[in-house]
């Protein structure tokens, strides 16, 4: 053998013979020598079409795309089960829910953002998709919904719309992942319907600290059917036992810039670590002469049930446990679809749910080029399968045997030993409920659904005043991006129906001269919905660090001690730490000993940890009051009122910045014993409020 030709062959020709589960092969199963050479005509020639082992790589990898969800694109999946704690048999025969104390069920969530494509950033303001298939022994069961109980439109017919006005404008392409843009709000803007959510889209539930953190709801009213036959409404609500957390609006926008994978990452994180996120299913349980007297339409998704008129009924529990194999074939392939429902629940007339259940099974035909993605692991019940469907793209399950057709008379006992096979089964089966249906032919709306203004003043009332602060906020910076004058102000009249100082601050924050006219309504609002304190995040606070996480900021001389003991006092919380440094290589302790970093200093930004600690030598703190990744790691904490722990020495840094003077009950010199644990404690609060002044 030549030189040149030993050359040729690169790292991948191996000479001893490996393990027959090593050799790599062909999709047909075939061995392969060699798969980083294409096959060429002499050592400089042409390389040869005949390289079958080439061409197939290639004609794989260029098809290695399915077209990204329309919307919902990026999204994170995790394994789970869910535990059944309060079985249900009075309401519905829904074995999942109707089963023994303690019956579980694997099952498999996927969160997502709406409008960005697969590769936008995590922290855009967006509503978060809470999608929760159930693998159920009557089959999947699919609760499609959001982190919102509510939506924008009342009817599916509108959908398109929306979503075309809020992703990028056809023409330019952009904005990506954003709903601040003109036709976004022109269309907001001429739809009343859409300002209770609205009023959600611009509350920090847009912009969850974590999908751990966040509420699920089901949002339409569905059915609840038992074994009688009898029927009640229901609405599914899940509760995150971590509690609820958001992020505030500038650390949003940095967090994008230092982790645009930061919700992923999180979760993957959580999981790896042991740490299951879990969430209660609630169920809010009403019946027809509720629905008539309840002062909204109860099949109108823009409306919610306050909790307080409602309660919700705990009856079981959620835990995600296990992260994903493999991204791609379970996470981008799973296919969510709300008509996906078992023996036992129901639809309900809302016309937003009626809709959404043509378009999920229409929607996968186009991702998965066919109708068998039923046969993918990820979607396959795990139950048996039997029916009378065949053939098709990808077909891997086809049933067996010579009888494809009912009726047939196979098996009858004519001499013909065929398997008949399945029958519908009207005792097990999926019975509708015999909700009676009449009435003419019509496109319109119903007046009962013509109340737009009156539940999203209830939700704005119900906030504490910090949420209503960055709620206005998040209308000023939108509407602040909308070129056009017109859709400003026409967004403006919209809220004076909703509330008059609101519409105010949104005026002067946007530089209005005067107070735009009053839209014109179908129907006056209802002003004295009492307060609801469910619907508001800080209301409903966890009161603990557990599962957060401490930034400690070391540098050189840093004090062994205090460093050991907030990572202790840390773990004893439940939470995590993450070590960041000026170097990733860490810095040498008090004690002589090197820690490393979990990150560089400028890779680490406070923005993604909920609390942080700065712990320094003095000659370290006095150089790195100088360095702005230092400086903004502290003025950053600071101004997104988040509890810093330090010591004397790292004061040169907040002079440096100008906190030095500012600190405030949100401070904790941890350089004496056991204050590591107030510290933490404090930490449970999640932010120092206070800090921001009137708020
Ligand atoms: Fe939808 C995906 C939630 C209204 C049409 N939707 C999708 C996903 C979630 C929701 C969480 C992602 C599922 C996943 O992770 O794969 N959608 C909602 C909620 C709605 C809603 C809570 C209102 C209450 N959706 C809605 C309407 C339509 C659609 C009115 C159409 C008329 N949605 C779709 C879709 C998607 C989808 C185009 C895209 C990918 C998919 O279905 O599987 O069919």
């Amino acid at each position: 053998m030549n030189d040149q030709l030993k050359l040729s062959k690169g790292g991948a020709n191996h000479q001893e013979p490996l393990h027959d589960d090593d050799v790599m092969t062909t999709a047909q199963g075939s061995p392969i020598a060699d798969d980083q050479n294409w096959l060429t005509g002499g050592p400089r020639g042409p390389q040869l079409l005949e390289d079958h082992i080439a061409r197939e790589k290639i004609f794989h990898f260029d098809h290695e795309r399915i077209p990204e969800r329309v919307v919902h694109a990026r999204g994170y999946g995790v394994h789970g089960e869910f535990e059944l704690t309060d079985p249900i048999p009075e309401l519905t025969r829904a074995k999942v829910l109707a089963g023994e104390k303690g019956k579980k069920t694997p099952c498999f969530v996927r969160f997502s953002t709406v409008a960005g494509n697969k590769g936008s950033p995590d922290l855009a303001r967006d509503v978060r998709g809470f999608a929760v298939k159930l693998y159920t022994e009557e089959g999947n069961w699919d609760i499609v919904g959001n982190n919102i109980p509510v939506f924008f439109i009342q009817d599916a017919i509108k959908f398109p719309d929306l979503i075309h006005a809020v992703k990028p404008a056809p023409d330019r392409g952009f904005p990506q992942a954003q709903s601040a843009h003109d036709n976004f709000w022109d269309f907001i803007s001429l739809s009343p319907e859409a300002m209770h959510m609205v009023m959600w889209q611009m509350s920090d539930r847009t912009i969850p600290r974590s999908f751990r953190f966040m509420e699920g709801f089901g949002i339409h009213t569905f059915r609840f059917v038992n074994e009688a036959g009898g029927s009640q409404f229901v609405k599914f609500h899940w509760k995150p036992k971590q509690g609820l957390q958001s992020v505030v609006w500038n650390e949003a926008l940095k967090i994008n810039g230092a982790d645009p994978d930061f919700h992923r990452r999180d979760m993957w994180d959580a999981i790896d670590a042991g740490d299951f996120p879990q969430w209660d299913l609630g169920v809010q349980v009403f019946d027809e002469e509720f629905a008539d007297k309840f002062e909204f339409d109860v099949l109108d998704a823009t409306k919610l049930i306050p909790e307080e008129q409602v309660p919700v009924r705990i009856i079981g529990t959620m835990t995600l446990n296990n992260n994903v194999d493999n991204f791609f074939a379970e996470t981008e392939q799973v296919a969510f679809c709300t008509q996906n429902i078992v023996p036992g629940i129901d639809f309900s007339d809302d016309p937003l749910l009626q809709g959404r259940n043509f378009s999920y099974l229409d929607t996968q035909l186009k991702r998965f080029g066919g109708p068998n993605f039923t046969h993918i692991p990820i979607n396959a019940p795990k139950v048996p399968v039997r029916h009378f469907q065949q053939d098709g793209h990808m077909a891997m399950t086809n049933p067996k045997g010579r009888v494809n057709y009912e009726p047939n008379s196979w098996g009858d006992g004519d001499g013909a030993e065929e398997d008949r096979g399945p029958r519908g089964c009207p005792m097990q089966g999926f019975t509708s409920y015999e909700a009676p249906v009449e009435g003419p032919k019509m496109r319109a709306r119903s007046e009962t659904f013509a109340d737009h203004y009156s539940q999203a003043r209830q939700f704005y009332i119900s906030q504490a005043h910090v949420e209503q602060i960055h709620l206005a906020e998040a209308l000023i910076f939108e509407l602040s991006k909308v070129g056009r004058l017109s859709s400003r102000k026409r967004m403006v009249g919209h809220l004076r129906h909703i509330d008059n100082e609101l519409a105010q601050t949104v005026c002067d924050g946007l530089g209005l001269s005067e107070l735009p006219e009053k839209t014109p309504v179908a129907r006056q609002p209802i002003t004295d919905l009492p307060e609801s304190p469910a619907l508001s995040i800080l209301k409903n606070g966890p009161n603990s660090f557990k599962s957060r996480k401490l930034g400690i900021y070391i540098a050189e001389g840093a004090d062994a001690a205090v460093v050991e003991s907030l990572q202790d006092a840390a773990e004893e919380a439940g939470a995590l730490v993450g070590i960041v440094a000026p170097h990733i290589g860490g810095a040498k302790l008090s004690d002589g000993k090197i820690l490393e970093a979990n990150e560089k200093i400028d890779g680490g930004p406070p923005v993604v940890f909920d609390a942080i600690a700065v712990v320094m030598g003095e000659a370290a703190a006095k150089e790195l009051a100088d360095d702005k990744p230092s400086q903004d790691f502290v003025s950053d904490a600071f101004a997104h009122a988040k509890f810093i722990a330090y010591v004397p020495s790292v004061k040169p840094l907040f002079e440096a910045v100008g906190i030095g003077a500012k600190m405030d009950d949100g401070f904790f010199d941890v350089s004496e014993d056991s204050s590591a644990k107030d510290f933490i404690t404090a930490c449970g609060k999640l932010r120092f409020w206070k800090r921001l002044g009137s708020y």
